[in-house]
């Protein structure tokens, strides 16, 4: 495996009890001062299902839903869908954080997608439940003024340094998403997973870090502040992520642009905070802005913290061929060949990896 400089996941010897009893606590919080923002903890949430109907031809029951978000300065409603397969028993649960375009969420299914093939999620068993990043926080820099930050806000204008940016109110939602999903009888509420692409899977990763009640996490080319190593790394970086989308993140990250050998935190020990859970990361070969190998040795590194817990992170040593995926670990990886997105092929694959580790 390359060699890069990063920070150990641990000072001195990491031990499952300074990782539990310290260490993890620790890192969450300097990912979230540092480069998420702090997630508030002073909410309430109420739902509201608008509608239950029978939709895809017959083989599911639909929801659509409201989340009402009461924060110290005011409310905040955000719609979701969610797709559970006709049938008796309890099904596992996908969050997806929709980041394109609606229509991909589209509880109609006007058109179908590829990019959240929820009849093929339905077919395999999955609950499937979706919202769309702008109706938590708008995917712009509009100063905070529009987004779910506000009801925590007495004043937009003079945010603390370490306030939370767009990923991280996404992960809020889909946090939320699964208090609701795990009140739904026809959801098996050990495992429900969380999925985002790109921006959206930085988002699912922070989500599944900070939430552990979340399963699994799949992180679709997610690359800089995602999935991938930021030393070394290739294509984008600290200084242009924070200049092309600074309301992502909180402010000290922007502290970090073109200086990240100094960063107290690497990618890798976000991967970790979701151990001993099932991980999953998928590269695509074309994607050099997210760089594939960042984010391959990011899963390897962060397989350190699986052992603490006996168990394999990525069963492979050196990055795999495209279209063999690595499946047997705790962390399952794939390099798909194309294009930067979130395909029927990569959405196969984690089901399978999902299915295996439910044991279904
Ligand atoms: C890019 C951004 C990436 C990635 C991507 C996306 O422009 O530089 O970090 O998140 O957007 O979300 O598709």
């Amino acid at each position: 495996m390359e060699k890069r400089l990063v920070p150990p996941l641990m000072e001195g010897t990491l031990s499952r009890e300074g990782w539990e009893q310290g260490r993890r606590a620790e890192l969450l919080r300097l990912l979230g001062s540092e480069v998420y923002g702090i997630t508030p903890k002073d909410f309430e949430v109420q739902f509201t299902v608008t509608d239950e109907s029978e939709a895809l031809q017959g083989k599911a029951l639909r929801r659509l839903v409201q989340a009402q978000v009461s924060g110290p300065y005011g409310t905040f409603t955000f719609p979701f869908v969610a797709f559970f397969p006709k049938g008796e028993g309890m099904h596992p649960a996908i969050i997806f954080i929709n980041n394109r375009e609606k229509h991909h969420t589209d509880p109609d299914r006007k058109q179908p997608s590829g990019f959240w093939p929820v009849e093929e999620m339905v077919a395999r068993g999955y609950a499937a439940a979706a919202f769309h990043t702008w109706d938590v926080d708008t995917d712009c820099d509009d100063g905070f003024q529009n987004g779910i930050e506000r009801i925590f806000e007495a004043d937009a204008a003079s945010r603390p340094d370490d306030a939370w940016g767009a990923l991280g109110a996404w992960a809020f939602a889909a946090s939320r998403i699964c208090d609701w999903l795990l009140l739904q009888p026809q959801v098996d509420a050990q495992h429900i997973a969380v999925v985002g692409h790109s921006r959206g899977g930085k988002t699912a990763l922070w989500c599944a870090a900070q939430d552990e009640r979340i399963y699994s996490a799949y992180s679709s080319c997610s690359g800089c502040s995602g999935a991938a190593v930021t030393r070394g790394k290739k294509g984008e970086r600290v200084a242009q992520i924070v200049r092309n989308f600074p309301y992502w993140f909180c402010k000290n990250y922007r502290r970090y642009a073109g200086r990240e050998e100094e960063m107290p935190f690497e990618q890798h020990m976000l991967l970790a905070l979701c151990a001993p859970r099932p991980l999953y990361i998928g590269s695509a070969t074309e994607d050099e802005w997210a760089d594939p190998e960042s984010e391959f040795l990011s899963a390897r590194l962060a397989g350190e913290a699986y052992a603490l817990y006996h168990l394999q992170g990525v069963a492979a040593e050196s990055m795999p061929a495209p279209e063999m995926p690595v499946q047997a670990g705790q962390i399952g990886y794939h390099l798909r060949t194309g294009k930067h997105d979130l395909t029927p092929y990569d959405w196969g694959l984690y089901m399978d990896f999902l299915d295996q580790k439910i044991g279904r």
